[in-house]
Formats: C-alpha cells, structure tokens, sequence
C-alpha cells in the first residue's frame, strides 16, 4: 500500500468494480452515531426528558444565538422557527457523523476524537440547562460511548471487507465481507430503533405523572400557616429570600432517575408494632383537615457555610394523627419511612407524636404540588432533624418498630441513627474572597435551629469583639432567621467569623467537625480584601 496520501486508500484495493470504501465508512459514521443518540435519548428518558443531548443543544442554540439573528429567523419561518432549527441540527448531525465515519477510516484515532469532544460538548451543555444538574450529562456521555465502540466495531468490517488480497477467492471473500457488513450495521441501525422506541415508552410515563400533577388542585388547609411578617425578609442584595423559590430549592437524594409515582396509584400504609394498620390512598388524604407550616429543611451533608438548606411552606395532614390512628404497641420507639425508590429513614416515634412539633405527610410546598423531585406526590417534613432521618420523599409506608431492630438508609453506611439539626449560621454577603471597597459593607446571611429557634447572631472581625447583628422576623423556631450587620471596613485583608445563639441560651460551637457522621460544626469565617 502506498502511503504516498491516507485518502486514496482505494487505490490500493485490487482491481475490479468496488465501491470506494469511503462511502461505507460515512455510513458506518452515521450508523454509529445515530444508535449512540438513540441510546441517549433512552438514557435521557429516565433522567429527564430535557437532558438529551439533542433538546440539550437544540435549547443552547436557541438561547444562544443572537436576537438579531433569532428574529430573522422567526421573521422567516414564522412557527415553523424551531422544526427548521432541528431540521437544521439534523442536516449537520447527519453531515457530521459522515464526515465522523471517514476520519476515523483515513486518519484514525482523528473520527472518534471528534465524536468524542461533541459528545463531551453535549454534556457539558445538558448539565447547564436550567433547572438541571449533574446527571443530566449522563445521556451524552453515555451515547457517545456506546457510539465510538460501534463506530469502531463497523469500521473494523470496513477494513476487513477492503483488505488487500490477491489470493484465489478474494472475491468471493469480499462478497462475504460486505454481507457483513451490512449486517452488523442493520443489527445497529434496529438496535438504534427499538432505544428510540423504548425511549418514548418511558417519556410518555414520566409525561403521565407529569399530566396528573398539573391536575392536581390542592385543597385549601383547615389551618392556614400565620402569615410570613414583612421584616422576615431584609431584602439584601444577594442574600437568601426568607422562603427559597421551588426551583432553587437544594435537592438531595439517592435517586438516579426521579421516581415518577401517579397520585391515582399512590397510597400510604402504617404499619408495623401498631394495633389498627391502615392504608390510605390519594383521595383518602386530600379529605383529610390539611395544615400549612412554614419549616426549614436541611441535609446532614451541608458543610459550614453551605448551601444544602432551604426554607418552605409545606402543606400536609400531621404524622402524630396517622400514628394515633394506628396505636403504636409498647415497645416501639422508631418510624421507617419507605420511599417507592427503597430509600428509608428512621424517626424517633416519640419526636413524630409530639403534640407541638408539626411534622407533616406533605402533599404541597410553596403552594403548589410537590415537585417530582421533592417527592410527589407525597412526603415526610420534620422540624429540627436533618432530612436523612426524617424527610422521606415519594413516601408510601410508615412502620413503626424499634432502633433495636431496623435502620434507616444511611445508618449502616456510617451517619447516625439519630440527627437532630445543628445549631449554626452563614454568610451569604459577601462572598468569601470579595475585593470590597472601603467603607459601609453590608454583612448577611442567615442562622437555623430549628425547633429551637435563633435568638442571637454575632459577627467578628479579625481579633476584635463580638458585635450583635440585626435579626430578621420570623414564622416561628422551625424557620431560618435572617441576619445583617452593617461593618464599617478598613482597607487591608480581613477574616469575619459568625456565630448564632439558640432560643435555649446555647453558642454555635466553635470547633470544627466534617458533616459525618452527624452534621458539621464550626464558625463560618470568610476572607475579605478590602481596598
Ligand atoms: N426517597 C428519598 N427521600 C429522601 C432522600 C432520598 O435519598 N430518597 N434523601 C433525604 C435527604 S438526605 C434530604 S437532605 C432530603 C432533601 O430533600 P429535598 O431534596 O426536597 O431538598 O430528602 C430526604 N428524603
Ligand atoms: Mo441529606
């Protein structure tokens, strides 16, 4: 073979009728990436249906092209503006994988790099959208996969079928070579229509649950939260508003795919060591005499400082009268929550029938259906303990047995059975690392013990005194408080701690701890630069 140009392979081929190999590895490029996509759409279906690397880009480009250029392009195709978008993506995607499939044939490894950095590009766009998060990178990142390994394998059909052979029988060798060929891309390209098919299957049971939430109309509560007081909110610039928007609120959970559970199938049983265990379904609650509470929920994982915490009025029907209901025996002194995903958790019973704690079977947050992704149709909120032990969502069981005997979720893999929620406190502004100017800067941030509630916040520059902050209003102790302290800064670098005060008369302990197994401790203190 003459190695003269990688791109006339061909005229190394023994003589006679044979189609230029070119072709077939353009075609093994767009076997291969369109089974990689279809892949990704089956993945995306179970993440969620915006995550697929083709809404993904399709959403980027229409965010991202310029205005002028969106309006002509409205101004050209009227409503049909989006079908010429993606009939545009599908003309390049098509273009793209041809040219995808003869790299790799001429200038191997040159094919697959470049699927690879678009496949690495569709990711890093899916994971950015709005309203997403890390794993919405999974279809791209797995499609990609899937397709730089059938590219390879195709190709590898490609070189069989084209090798040079001058033996007796090259011909009738070559006529098998390209049977296979052909069939190991047919056996792709049918592969590629059944994710596709699977994929829809799965999309439209997540648009079902979809469906079925937007109907939903929830009832308006027998007792209504006391209204949020005006100065709950000090309005500073960057600070966390005093209830946190749904679509900001932190969302942790072990669940790779959001468990889409229709209300209609949906029911609660409580059972276990109780007397009378019971089942309710769907309408069964929505009857019920519902109750409103503002509560502040907050992981065990959040760190000094953090962001995994997060304020919101739930509306639900209490937990204590589910348990009265079913008369806990003697004995008894925990209730494993069960999610449909298997998560658990373990609540002290005692916490769960306390007549002043308003622990709810949560249908509502911020007056509206839970979110998928916040559990709906239904879940557990508890004032005062950290959401692995008591904030089970897309909850369908209450058992009532013993510590001794059963353990929620994350207590075997090393966080406490117990987790009642840390006194502690945080700057929200600035940030650490700010360059500020000299003069009035605004420290802020909030402080959270629940159950307890706030009665102090205190702030320290470098080696000087503790200074009282300002306290915002609040609901009541099972809410965040807000705080801001107005600071006189003088130029040169500054370390400002902060540090709450229970209702109790307790100090936010100064010593750190990582947040296994039982929450962080510790002073947030952040690092300013002032000129
Ligand atoms: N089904 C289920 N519920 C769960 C979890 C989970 O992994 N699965 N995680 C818990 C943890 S650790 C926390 S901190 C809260 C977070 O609730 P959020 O995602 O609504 O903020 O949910 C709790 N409920
Ligand atoms: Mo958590």
């Amino acid at each position: 073979m003459s190695s003269e140009s990688p791109w006339d392979i061909e005229s190394a081929v023994p003589a006679g009728a044979r189609p230029r190999d070119g072709w077939w590895a353009a075609l093994a490029g767009v076997v291969a990436t369109g089974a990689g996509l279809a892949v990704a759409e089956l993945v995306a279906a179970f993440v969620d249906p915006a995550s697929s690397p083709v809404l993904a880009a399709g959403g980027a480009v229409v965010d991202g092209v310029p205005g002028w250029l969106k309006d002509l392009a409205v101004s050209w195709f009227g409503t049909a503006d989006k079908a010429v978008l993606l009939a545009t993506m599908g003309v390049v995607a098509l273009a793209g994988a041809a040219l995808v499939g003869l790299l790799e044939r001429r200038r191997p490894p040159w094919g697959a790099v470049l699927l690879g950095a678009v496949g690495a590009a569709a990711a890093v766009l899916a994971a950015r959208r709005p309203g997403a998060n890390v794993a919405w990178a999974l279809p791209s990142l797995v499609g990609v996969v899937v397709a730089i390994v059938l590219l390879s394998v195709l190709l590898r059909r490609v070189e069989i079928w084209f090798a040079e052979d001058e033996r007796p029988g090259a011909e009738w060798r070559y006529a098998v070579d390209r049977r296979r060929f052909l069939q190991w891309s047919g056996l792709t390209a049918a592969g590629a229509v059944v994710a596709l098919g699977v994929s829809r299957a799965v999309a439209a049971g997540g648009r079902a649950v979809r469906v079925a939430r937007e109907a939903v109309r929830l009832p308006s509560p027998a007792t209504t939260a006391p209204p949020v007081p005006a100065g709950a909110d000090l309005g500073v610039d960057g600070a966390a508003p005093y209830v946190t928007p749904n679509p900001e609120f932190y969302r942790i959970d072990t669940a790779l795919v959001v468990p889409q559970v229709d209300p209609g199938d949906w029911s609660l049983t409580v059972t276990g060591l109780v007397d009378e265990p019971f089942t309710i379904t769907w309408d069964d609650l929505l009857a019920l005499p519902l109750e409103e509470h503002h509560v502040t929920l907050a992981c065990v994982s959040n760190e000094v400082g953090g962001d995994l915490i997060g304020n919101a009025l739930w509306l639900g029907y209490p937990v204590r009268e589910l348990l009265a209901r079913a008369r806990p025996q003697a004995g008894a002194d925990m209730v494993l929550s069960r999610s449909t995903d298997g998560f658990t958790a373990g609540t002290p019973l005692e916490v769960l029938q306390e007549d002043d704690r308003q622990c709810l079977l949560a249908i509502g947050m911020n007056g509206e259906p839970l979110p998928t992704e916040h559990g709906f149709p239904a879940r557990l909120v508890v004032p005062g303990l950290y959401g692995y032990v008591s904030a089970t969502k897309w909850v369908t069981e209450l058992k009532v047995t013993r510590f001794a005997d059963e353990q929620g979720y994350w207590t075997p893999r090393g966080w406490s059975a117990l987790g009642p929620i840390k006194l502690s406190s945080r700057f929200d502004v600035p940030r650490p690392g700010d360059d500020l100017p000299a003069g009035a800067v605004t420290l802020a941030g909030v402080a959270w013990a629940q159950h307890t509630g706030i009665s102090g916040v205190e702030v320290r520059v470098d080696d000087g005194e503790w200074v009282a902050a300002e306290l915002a209003e609040t609901v009541g102790p099972d809410t965040w408080r807000q705080w801001r302290l107005e600071w006189d800064a003088t130029p040169g670098d500054h370390l400002v701690a902060v540090r709450a005060t229970d209702a109790d008369g307790n100090v936010q302990v100064e010593a750190q701890a990582p947040p296994a197994p039982d929450g962080a401790t510790g002073w947030q203190t952040i690092e300013l630069t002032i000129a």
